[in-house]
């Protein structure tokens, strides 16, 4: 039996509800747990993302004086050390971001004015979604070039710390990253190849996801640099991972060369920095073995994307 998936982009609509936590249940070890204030917050932005229909434009959110500041926290611990760390295509969309995006350290951009620039370039596009959803929910979106992402931010008594995605994460660490096409196209082909695959499969693809779209290095000038989210928008794993010399770092990570076969079945910890990396000598060559695992995949078909619908259909 294949499993149901979303045939054309307004049925992402239904997926965007099936979140796994709703947003707003925080746990008793979160920092805003106690903070009814950030708690209401949390339910208001949920409220709006599960409002949110496929063909609308995405509301705009006023973020308060106290959530910028968190903001500010988070670009000005990372900053300087994008400049040294993260790949060329990072850097040169995050510029684009500053001047069509408001990107800055003063302002959180809003999600409807990144989703319009990426539409124009590489005709991918956010939606808000409430919480997490489960890997083949969220994999699926991709399939649709449409990447679902969380509108709240961390709490602020602990800026440089989130046990979840939020904004800092999403539009720091993910969205400028889909501004490059072999990046964009990567992500597609992990979505593509979820749309009813078996459950095993989807598990693999979750691990290659997490190896590239999260955690991913990329050769530069004999350098390693980040286009991983994870790492991104991590200031402490971003150095840890690309520059594993760095003083204080005991135990160096091992360094693979990407490979998803490999990263498909390699385990990894979510609390801790990651033992292990996964190295691409390019995006374009990161994309080209994923669609070339992708193709090997056990399949009683392959979906195909018809751009001009933003449907899929079964080859
Ligand atoms: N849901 C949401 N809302 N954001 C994510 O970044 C996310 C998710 N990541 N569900 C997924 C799971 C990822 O960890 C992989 C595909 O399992
Ligand atoms: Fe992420």
């Amino acid at each position: 039996d294949v499993h149901w998936f979303p045939r054309h982009v307004s049925e992402l609509d239904l997926i965007a509800h099936r979140t796994l936590d709703a947003g707003v249940d925080l746990e008793s070890d979160h920092p805003g747990f106690n903070d009814s204030e950030y708690r209401d917050r949390r339910g208001e932005l949920a409220r709006n993302a599960i409002q949110h229909r496929w063909d609308q434009p995405i509301p705009k959110i006023d973020y308060t004086k106290e959530e910028i500041q968190t903001w500010s926290a988070v670009w000005d611990r990372m900053e300087p050390l994008w400049k040294e760390y993260a790949c060329k295509e990072y850097l040169h969309s995050l510029q684009l971001f500053k001047e069509h995006c408001g990107y800055s350290r003063n302002n959180i951009p809003q999600q409807q004015d990144i989703s319009a620039f990426l539409k124009e370039r590489t005709n991918f596009e956010m939606r808000p979604v409430a919480g997490l959803l489960s890997s083949r929910d969220f994999l699926n979106g991709l399939a649709f070039r449409v990447f679902f992402s969380t509108q709240y931010i961390r709490h602020h008594s602990q800026p440089l710390y989130t046990p979840e995605p939020d904004i800092c994460h999403e539009l720091l660490g993910h969205a400028p990253m889909f501004a490059d096409r072999d990046f964009a196209d990567f992500s597609q082909e992990i979505g593509l190849a979820s749309l009813g695959a078996s459950d095993e499969d989807v598990q693999k693809l979750a691990h290659c996801y997490w190896f590239s779209v999260e955690f991913g290095l990329c050769r530069e000038g004999g350098k390693n640099k980040a286009y991983g989210a994870g790492l991104l928008s991590s200031f402490g794993e971003l150095e840890y991972a690309c520059s594993p010399e760095h003083p204080g770092a005991e135990n160096p990570p091992e360094i693979k060369d990407w490979d998803p076969e490999v990263a498909a079945s390699q385990e990894f910890p979510i609390t801790t920095y990651q033992p292990t990396y996964f190295l691409a000598s390019s995006l374009g060559d990161a994309k080209l073995r994923m669609r070339e695992y992708c193709e090997r995949l056990q399949r009683p078909f392959f979906a195909l994307h018809n751009a001009q619908t933003n449907s899929v259909f079964i080859d």
